[in-house]
């Protein structure tokens, strides 16, 4: 198992921040008391914050300081991605009852006022990317890369195409574009979102890019795994999942879909090592998000 200390040294370094300023600060922002309670239960019902962490860690990296309106347009993302999964879990989607070990949010506050929470997440998520003291150019950036990747040519694409095409067999291609969509998008975009608030170079702004672009579906991949290893530790026999959804591990095979992961994380240490050449940057934490995944 890869060794990770340095990742949860970030984590524990940075998490306390972002999860303050998303308790702290969502309240000035929504008048409806039943509205904020719905909201805030799922923005802090126990996420990881992978993704303001990317953004923060290509900061770091970069040596830009985090202040109030960086944090802001970090946790902006953490928005926009819980109301993905608010909405994933309705009953009209996966119908879910249960995330992260809680009830989901529909089944507490019911599914109309769980599709407004998403709604509100959603949207507040653009109001904090744009209603702070950051120079107009970077905002607008930020806003105009945000709608690609979580709207209907990013996440909201992938999710359709994940609906339209249940109970149909996937090619290993069309499974790629769904999910560099559906769970990929987001994740480059926090990549995206550090490298335009610190001003890099369009060549390092490409490699990072590539970085989040190999990073989202290795993270697809994995969770397609873990839900086939975890079924069988947790049964102490094989399971065999759903064969009507569509997964890696559904189309390839477990050892194929540990081939494949292998070789994305292969990749992605390969443009650290490129960016740490060229830039004489330290990648030392963005390659420790790799041990994420314990293969
Ligand atoms: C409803 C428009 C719309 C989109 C939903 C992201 C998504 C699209 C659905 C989630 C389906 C899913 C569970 C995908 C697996 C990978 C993934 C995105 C997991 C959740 O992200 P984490 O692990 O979540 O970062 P936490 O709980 O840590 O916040």
């Amino acid at each position: 198992m890869a060794d990770k200390s340095l990742l949860k040294e970030f984590i524990s370094d940075n998490n306390p921040a972002i999860d303050d300023y998303l308790s702290n600060h969502l309240d000035e922002y929504v008048d409806q008391k039943d509205l904020l309670d719905s909201m805030k239960y799922s923005l802090m019902a126990g996420g990881k914050r992978l993704r303001p962490l990317f953004t923060i860690a290509v900061m770091k990296m970069m040596n830009k300081k985090i202040e109030d309106d960086q944090m802001k347009a970090a946790c902006a993302l953490e928005l926009l991605h819980t109301y993905s999964l608010i909405h994933d879990d309705l009953p009209a989607m996966d119908n879910d009852d249960l995330r992260r070990g809680k009830p989901t949010n529909h089944v507490i506050y019911g599914a109309g006022l769980a599709t407004l929470a998403g709604d509100g997440l959603l949207t507040l998520a653009f109001q904090w990317l744009t209603d702070n003291k950051m120079n107009d150019s970077i905002k607008s950036k930020l806003a105009l890369l945000l709608s690609k990747a979580a709207g209907p040519s990013g996440m909201v694409s992938g999710q359709a195409k994940d609906i339209q095409n249940e109970n149909k067999k996937l090619t290993l291609d069309q499974l790629k574009g769904l999910h560099r969509e559906k769970t990929g998008a987001l994740i480059r975009y926090a990549l995206a979102a550090g490298a335009v608030m610190s001003e890099v170079d369009n060549e390092l702004e490409r490699k990072l890019d590539k970085f989040g672009s190999d990073y989202g579906l290795a993270f697809q991949i994995y969770d397609d795994i873990l839900d086939v290893v975890s079924n069988d530790k947790e049964l102490g026999k094989p399971v065999h999942q759903d064969g009507n959804k569509n997964t890696y591990t559904n189309l390839l095979g477990l050892d194929k879909s540990y081939d494949y992961l292998k070789q994305l994380i292969d990749d992605c240490r390969n443009v650290l090592d490129d960016i740490n050449t060229q830039y004489k940057l330290d990648t030392s934490v963005l390659s420790a998000f790799l041990d994420y995944f314990e293969i």
